[in-house]
């Protein structure tokens, strides 16, 4: 069988890997504002966009068949749960650019997400290695409730900044607060330093 790649987020190695005001849970929760979408897969597009040299709009198909690797990661909830040692499976954003080229006065990513949500990041923390598109958590596809077909996952911030449901990606040259962003939480969210609320 063909064997991926593992990437070690680096907080699993911490010798504490509870950030201050978390404590551990063994199920995973739900959260997120407005309904559940339902996404049709034949219909599914990943849209690159704003500040790149050619925008592109991937398919399902395309979109899995850029390589994959697994990370191995925790998750740190604003709203004081962190779950453990979650295996994902996906595509690095760092892969994109394979694939697009960033122009050199962008600086922020916006990720657009089904019914209109939207969360950025510097470029900084969104092409850390650690972060993915993922597909899977734990060997399995992910569930409608937890973003199938594609969520990010930006393992070293909030869980909130990790948007399900993922449409597209925006290149900007001026930061733009998104939904939890605008609505008092953190503009980058370390849990490490209890960025919580703005
Ligand atoms: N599209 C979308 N993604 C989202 C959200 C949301 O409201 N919409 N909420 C975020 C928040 S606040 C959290 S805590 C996590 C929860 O992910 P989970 O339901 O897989 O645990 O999703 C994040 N991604
Ligand atoms: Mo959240």
């Amino acid at each position: 069988m063909h064997t991926l790649k593992t990437i070690e987020s680096p907080d699993t190695k911490r010798p504490g890997r509870i950030p201050p005001g978390q404590r551990q849970v063994a199920d995973f929760p739900v959260l997120h504002y407005g309904s559940i979408p339902r996404v049709d897969p034949k219909k599914w597009t990943l849209k690159l966009f704003g500040l790149v040299e050619d925008e592109k709009s991937l398919s399902l198909d395309e979109f899995l068949a850029l390589p994959h690797v697994l990370v191995h990661s925790d998750i740190h909830c604003v709203t004081t749960w962190s779950r453990l040692d979650n295996l994902w499976e996906g595509v690095q954003t760092l892969a994109l650019m394979n694939i697009i080229r960033i122009m050199p006065e962008a600086k922020f990513a916006i990720i657009h997400a089904s019914g209109d949500f939207t969360t950025n990041l510097s470029l900084q923390d969104f092409f850390q290695e650690d972060v993915l598109l993922a597909i899977k958590h734990d060997g399995h596809v992910i569930t409608p409730e937890h973003g199938y077909p594609v969520r990010l996952v930006v393992p070293r911030l909030y869980f909130w900044k990790s948007a399900k449901w993922v449409t597209g990606i925006e290149f900007t040259s001026e930061d733009r607060p998104g939904f939890w962003e605008s609505h008092g939480y953190h503009n980058r969210g370390d849990p490490w330093l209890e960025e919580r609320y703005s």
